[in-house]
């Protein structure tokens, strides 16, 4: 007998128009593209993957892409001034230009974004080589940020047309990363909410959590913060706004330093944090530090985890708990000169959500750096 539920086993949801297969990659303009490559693979553990530039037949620009597991950067670098890669570093310093999201069609995911309120930053383009076709659009978001709409036809290549294959003799080992779980966007004052509406008109994202500044107020800094989710939940957003404080909120320094808003940080994934932390810090990875305090209090906030408390403590690996599980978290020092992009570390066991538990800590190890910056 069928089984008969009070809800029918599909409901026809509301459409989704956007359907998003998850992030493709994460694009940096850098001053120097060769170096930052070097430093993604020797420190991070990323692979070479592919290279653009005019050995290619790519005049303007160098583009180096790395990959480890389902994770790609590519980081460009403009070969002269007068063009609007050149004019981003010198706004921005080095930073996040482009998130880039798999989608089946990316015309029609330009058609469907543009069309609810988008501003185009790219109309489709038809990419083709001898290893097949990618086609690519793309849309403004906040700052100078874009969404790249990727869509890749059966491509056999490295990475895209306009690539070829990087082989690499020097390619230091993976540290176990795997995918990028969000990306989390500063934004100014009063801007958090016209961007949520953004997501959510224009991209189809539903608000799954909110933070105000109550949650997120320490001595100093304060912020508020609502995240962002497509469908799947394959891809999250994040958006910080400042919050008044009794001094400068982190997310100002970020928008002083980066001369606007952009990317704050990329949650990369992780199946082993203490292994992946470990590896990361013998590279030369710098990571902010909580006092040990956090670590007596642990066990009473977040009952029994699996792992040993030793290893996580000696490495400052942060832990909360939801009611779906908990999650393990770490937080990179900013990898720019500037006080602008940083990197989380993450494993999530059970836990969907972001580690609210831990914004104290975490934002008071982010003023002890702001203080030492003299930018409090
Ligand atoms: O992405 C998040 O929401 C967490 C917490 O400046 C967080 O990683 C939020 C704001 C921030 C640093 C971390
Ligand atoms: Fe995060």
């Amino acid at each position: 007998m069928e089984q008969v539920t009070a809800q029918p086993a599909s409901i026809p949801a509301t459409q989704d128009f956007l359907p998003l297969q998850g992030t493709d990659y994460v694009e940096f303009y850098v001053g120097n593209a060769k170096q930052a490559a070097h430093f993604y693979k020797t420190a991070f553990g990323f692979q070479s993957l592919a290279y653009a530039g005019p050995e290619t037949g790519v005049k303007d620009r160098a583009s180096y892409a790395v990959r480890q597991q389902k994770l790609t950067f590519v980081f460009t670098t403009p070969l002269r001034i007068n063009n609007p890669i050149a004019d981003h570093i010198y706004q921005h310093g080095d930073g996040v230009k482009s998130l880039a999201l798999r989608v089946d069609d990316a015309t029609d995911a330009w058609k469907q974004t543009t069309s609810r309120g988008a501003r185009s930053y790219m109309e489709p383009v038809t990419l083709t080589d001898e290893q097949g076709t990618v086609v690519m659009s793309g849309i403004h978001t906040y700052g100078d940020t874009v969404h790249l709409f990727i869509e890749r036809k059966n491509y056999n290549g490295a990475f895209m047309p306009g690539y070829r294959e990087w082989k690499s003799d020097y390619n230091p080992g993976e540290t176990g990363l795997l995918y990028v779980d969000h990306c989390v966007g500063n934004v100014g004052w009063n801007q958090m909410n016209p961007w949520v509406k953004f997501y959510e008109d224009v991209m189809g994202f539903r608000n799954i959590l909110s933070f105000d500044d109550n949650d997120i107020s320490t001595e100093y800094s304060a912020l508020m913060s609502k995240v962002m989710s497509n469908g799947n939940g394959y891809v999250k957003f994040p958006i910080n706004e400042p919050a008044e404080g009794k001094k400068k909120s982190q997310v100002e320094e970020y928008l002083e330093f980066y001369n606007g808003e952009g990317c704050q940080h990329v949650a990369l994934a992780t199946s082993d944090i203490v292994k992946t932390v470990t590896e990361l810090q013998d590279r030369g990875v710098e990571f902010l530090k909580v006092p040990t305090s956090y670590y007596e209090e642990l066990v009473e906030r977040v009952g029994h985890i699996d792992e040993d408390l030793e290893p996580l403590s000696k490495l400052g690996i942060l832990v909360d708990r939801d009611d779906e599980g908990y999650l393990l978290q770490i937080f990179t020092k900013p990898v720019e000169d500037r006080p602008t992009l940083f990197f989380e570390i993450i494993q999530r066991k059970g836990a969907k959500s972001f580690g609210k538990g831990n914004f104290k800590a975490l934002f008071e190890a982010i003023e002890r750096e702001q203080e030492l910056r003299g930018n409090l």
